[in-house]
C-alpha cells in the first residue's frame, strides 16, 4: 500500500513511521509512505498555506490553492488514491473502516491545521472525510498517523501469523465486542494472581472464560447508554 500524506508538519511522521510495526511494514515493502510538505506548493514569500476568514472571526483557515496543487502533483503518478481530509466534521473512524481503508492500494491523507479547511478543499476535491473522534486537536497530523498505523497493522503480511486479529476488539463489525483479559508471568504479582482456568491447559475451558469475559467487558463499558 502507499501512503501519501499531506501537511505543513511533515516532521512529526518522522518517529513514527521509522519504529515497530510500521517500520518493519515499510522494510517488508508492504508500505511505502511519502510525506509531503504543503508549503512547497506555495509561491509567496511567507510559504502562506492560511489565511484569514472571509466574513471575519477568530483563527485562520487553509488556502484551497497549495492543497489542490499539491494533490495534483501527488496524483501524477498512477494509481488514482483515495482521497482522505482528517476533520472532526468527518466520518468517526472505526475498525471497520480500517478495515476498509486496508483494501485499497493507495491512500492520500490531508492533514489539516488552524480553524479548518477553505470549503472549496472539501467541494472540489470530493474527498472522504474521516474523524478519529469528538473532540478538537490543534492539528490533522495525530488523526493521520492513528489511521495510518490502525490500517497498516491489518495489511497481510505485516503482523506476523500468531497476530490474532479475529480476536481482538472490535474485530467483528457486526457485534464490537472488547477484548478479554490477558496475563502473563509472573503467576503471583503484588498479591494478583493469574487466573486459575488460564493454567489449566483445558482449551475449551479457557476459551468459554474468554468470550464471558469479552461479553462481561463489552457490556459493562459499551452498553447502549
Ligand atoms: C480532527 C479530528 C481534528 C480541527 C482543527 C485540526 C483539528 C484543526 N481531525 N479527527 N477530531 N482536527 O480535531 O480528525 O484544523
Amino acid at each position: 500500500m502507499r501512503i501519501d500524506v499531506l501537511t505543513i508538519f511533515p516532521a512529526m511522521f518522522a518517529g513514527v513511521c521509522a519504529e515497530g510495526i510500521l517500520r518493519i511494514a515499510r522494510e517488508k515493502r508492504l508500505l511505502d509512505v511519502r510525506v509531503h510538505d504543503l508549503r512547497d506548493w506555495t509561491h509567496d514569500a511567507h510559504r502562506s498555506v492560511d489565511d484569514r476568514p472571509f466574513g471575519g472571526g477568530p483563527g485562520m483557515v487553509m488556502k484551497p490553492e497549495p492543497v489542490f496543487e499539491a494533490v495534483a502533483a501527488v496524483e501524477e503518478e498512477p494509481p488514482a488514491p483515495q482521497r482522505i481530509l482528517l476533520c472532526p466534521q468527518g466520518e468517526t473512524f472505526t475498525q471497520e473502516t480500517a478495515g476498509e481503508l486496508a483494501r485499497a492500494e493507495r491512500l492520500l491523507l490531508i492533514a489539516g491545521h488552524y480553524e479548518g479547511f477553505d470549503e472549496r478543499i472539501r467541494i472540489g476535491l470530493a474527498c472522504r472525510e474521516i474523524s478519529i473522534g469528538d473532540y478538537v486537536l490543534t492539528g490533522g497530523e495525530i488523526p493521520a498517523m492513528a489511521l495510518i498505523d490502525t490500517v497498516v497493522r491489518l495489511l497481510p503480511g505485516v503482523l506476523g501469523k500468531e497476530a490474532s486479529l479475529a480476536e481482538e476488539s472490535f474485530a467483528d463489525p457486526g457485534a464490537p465486542g472488547l477484548e478479554y483479559p490477558h496475563y502473563t508471568r509472573p503467576r503471583e504479582f503484588r498479591g494478583m494472581a493469574v487466573p486459575d482456568v488460564l493454567l489449566s491447559g483445558n482449551h475449551a475451558e479457557i476459551r468459554r472464560w474468554r468470550e464471558e469475559q469479552s461479553r462481561l467487558r463489552t457490556e459493562l463499558r459499551r452498553k447502549a447508554p
